[in-house]
């Protein structure tokens, strides 16, 4: 049978049909899809931050940190109702946060070692040094 041969409404009630029985199989492929995703992200080291730090009163908790090369830093705005702005501007290395609302996480993978101010564009006495071995 050709498609045109159909009608639109029988087109639709068909479409869903397939939808209805394609669902389940849909829905394990996605849980795989997101299992898999996660086992690799935790053998390359994405899935949990090394470090964690936190945007309080206006400053960064603690100011310094030393992680491994490839590792990655996650700083939290627990600043009630105050925007922060993380930048790096290293020349080997250069990241940049955009606005961080209250509650936000941003999490920066360092890939090069170093030492690495990480400051705000928001609040220019922020700063927070990162050792990376
Ligand atoms: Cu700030």
């Amino acid at each position: 049978m050709q498609l045109g041969d159909r009608g639109g409404k029988e087109a639709n009630m068909s479409l869903g049909a397939v939808l209805r029985s394609a669902r389940r199989p849909i829905a394990v492929a996605v849980t795989a899809g997101a299992l898999t995703a996660l086992g690799l992200g935790t053998l390359m080291g994405l899935a949990l931050p090394q470090a964690s730090i936190s945007q309080k009163g206006r400053e960064f908790h603690p100011g310094s940190v030393s992680i491994k090369r490839g590792d990655t830093v996650r700083i939290v705005n627990d600043d009630g109702d105050l925007l922060h702005h993380v930048y790096i501007d290293a020349g080997k290395f250069s990241f940049d946060s955009g606005d961080q609302e209250p509650g936000s996480k941003t999490d920066i993978t360092f890939p090069v070692a170093g030492d690495y101010d990480v400051l705000c564009a928001i609040h220019p006495k922020m700063k927070l040094v990162v050792h990376v071995q």
